[in-house]
């Protein structure tokens, strides 16, 4: 039961997020009987898919996949229309996950954590709101998310346009019509490969502004086949476990081999096929494609080739080539992404030539040349993995700050708990799989992690747990050194840090589904190995 000590509400957990993350934290603390409480900045629930509504925002894992598997009536009951839902679709079934498990009650929106601190001596944290609110909670989860603080780049006379200025993480609820508008998208990942192609269905003009290109492939994206689904869901407990042995937590087809175990012929006929089917299964074409350069420039040459066909004009296509690894970056998965450079309205201008200026007013300015636009895009990201969580004022054993224990890249044991941080949970944090795995498996994994670990130490009378500096250190370098065998670290992605100014470079997921389960297990089962567990005094 909640009481008042003073000014402070008093409960179990603290949950910072309503996403999918913070969704399942909460049925999972309930269930064990716990006071928890999620708090969101947002009006409502669903996180990404809440924020993210962009014209052509939906997901790029099978929605067969990227969907909850800890209620087996659930996914039964629950039907997506195609194979990629869109942003709405998912927010629906975010919203029906919700009210079916009765968790609005248990929710705060528009309130933002401003700041944790523990209190040592009472072995609680403090959290404020940006509300006026205060709470004392044993338990903090933070499930802030690892691609929910926006992006906004540095650029001169932004703040200052005199036309809106939309980012693709904070979309107006009431959408934007674009009609008969000169529109300036900035940025060419994920989400402008996303948008761009309906923006410029609307658009009088559009001018996309591209610093680095990436590499997509279609989506093919398509009304579900009811054979299709209901082949699936005679098994679907059973097929979700074939998936955690898979090294991306999704079921990508595999292919055990190397891409030079066979011939050229045999290997351009597999890329064929690849491609023809579509969506980020491509990269498991091969089991090197990510660890191999030699087998990863196979791969790159096929998409040099794809890509050029899709465009008309030569010069324009060679600049849409990447010249990186294939896969560095997060492959994006497209619907007519490249045609629409085949459109007289849709121009593209090169960064690496000469990089935006200023906003002058209405104009993006390039070198001497004003883009006059009526509206801009900044399809720019986000600070990704660490931005949400450093946003909030964490403060823990002895004075310690995370901005300053994480000034030089983030530590955190597992990507779970950060040393110096008792009782305090990350789900989907740095040093674990998040955002290289099927995002929605890995976020049930953590939350069962964490749910089990609080209902240990209840269980057996443990007042905090905290990792070791050991512990965390070593596994800080596991982190590293895995990456090190990959072409991840190759270039300047947002795994790295490297798209925020002034971010440390320190590759931040860990690579590999099934032996970061079993390291996970491992400790587990050996008592919380490397974590340092306090009996009550
Ligand atoms: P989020 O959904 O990001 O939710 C975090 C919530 O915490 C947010 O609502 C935020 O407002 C809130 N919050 C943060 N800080 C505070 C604070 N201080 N106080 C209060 N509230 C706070 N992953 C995949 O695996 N497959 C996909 O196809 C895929 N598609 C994606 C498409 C887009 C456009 C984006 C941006 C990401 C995509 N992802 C995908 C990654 C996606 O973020 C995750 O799959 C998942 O939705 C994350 O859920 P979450 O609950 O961990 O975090
Ligand atoms: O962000 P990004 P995103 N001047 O960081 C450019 C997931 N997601 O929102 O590459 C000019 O990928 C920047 O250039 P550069 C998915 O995990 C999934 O698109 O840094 N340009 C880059 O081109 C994805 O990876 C889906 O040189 C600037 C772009 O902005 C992640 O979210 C859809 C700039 C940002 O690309 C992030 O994707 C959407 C500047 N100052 C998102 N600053 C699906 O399809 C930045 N850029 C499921």
């Amino acid at each position: 039961m909640s009481k008042t000590d003073k000014d402070y509400k008093t409960i179990d957990a603290v949950i910072v997020g309503a996403g999918f993350a913070g969704i399942y934290m909460l049925y999972k603390l309930r269930q064990q009987g716990l006071e928890a409480r999620v708090i969101e900045a947002g009006s409502g629930v669903g996180g990404t898919w809440y924020w993210n509504r962009y014209p052509g925002a939906r997901c790029d894992i099978p929605s067969m996949q990227y969907s909850y598997q800890f209620s087996e009536d659930l996914q039964q009951e629950w039907d997506w229309s195609e194979k990629y839902a869109t942003q709405g679709e998912i927010l629906t079934y975010a919203e029906h996950v919700v009210d079916r498990f009765g968790l609005r009650d248990g929710m705060t929106f528009n309130s933002k954590v401003i700041a944790c601190h523990y209190l040592s001596g009472e072995d609680q944290w403090q959290v404020k709101t940006d509300q006026g609110e205060q709470i004392k909670t044993r338990f903090v989860i933070m499930a802030t998310g690892c691609l929910s603080k926006p992006n906004y780049p540095s650029i001169q006379g932004l703040r200052e346009a005199s036309v809106p200025v939309y980012h693709t993480g904070q979309w107006p609820h009431e959408g934007v019509d674009f009609t008969n508008m000169r529109v300036g998208v900035i940025g060419t990942g994920s989400s402008a490969i996303q948008s761009t192609p309906l923006i410029a269905k609307q658009a009088k003009a559009l001018t996309v502004f591209q610093r680095t290109p990436n590499y997509s492939i279609p989506a093919y994206n398509e009304p579900l086949d009811p054979d299709y689904v209901s082949q699936l869901k005679s098994r679907y407990a059973e097929y979700r476990q074939e998936n955690w042995t898979r090294g991306f937590g999704a079921d990508f087809d595999e292919n055990d081999q190397s891409a030079f175990e066979v011939s050229d012929d045999q290997r351009r006929s597999a890329y064929e096929a690849r491609w023809a089917k579509g969506g980020l299964a491509f990269l498991a074409a091969y089991n090197d494609l990510v660890f191999d350069m030699k087998a990863n420039d196979t791969a790159r040459e096929f998409f040099k080739e794809k890509i050029t066909a899709r465009v008309d004009n030569p010069a324009l296509a060679e600049k849409l080539v990447p010249t990186t690894p294939i896969g560095c970056k997060r492959l994006c998965v497209d619907t007519d992404y490249y045609e629409i450079y085949n459109k007289d309205h849709v121009s593209l201008v090169d960064l690496n030539e000469e990089p935006i200026g200023c906003i002058d007013g209405d104009a993006i300015m390039v070198g001497a040349i004003r883009h006059e636009v009526d509206a801009i895009v900044l399809a720019t990201g986000f600070d990704a993995m660490t931005g949400a969580v450093m946003n909030i004022d964490i403060i823990g054993e002895s004075g310690l700050s995370l901005e300053d224990k994480w000034a030089e890249g983030p530590k955190a044991y597992l990507g779970l708990a950060t040393a110096g941080f008792p009782n305090l949970f990350l789900v989907t944090g740095p040093g674990s799989p998040s955002v290289l795995s099927n995002m929605l498996p890995s976020i049930e994994q953590h939350v069962e992690w964490i749910s089990d670990c609080i209902e240990y130490m209840n269980r057996n009378q443990y007042r905090a747990i905290n990792p070791e500096t050991r512990a965390e250190d070593a596994w800080v370098e596991h982190v590293n050194e895995v990456a090190q065998t990959s072409v991840y670290p190759g270039c300047n992605s947002w795994y790295l840090g490297a798209n925020v100014e002034g971010k440390s470079r320190v590759f931040m997921p860990y690579l590999g589904v099934p032996p970061y389960i079993e390291k996970c297990e491992e400790v587990v089962a050996a008592g919380y190995e490397g974590f340092q567990l306090m009996g009550t005094s």
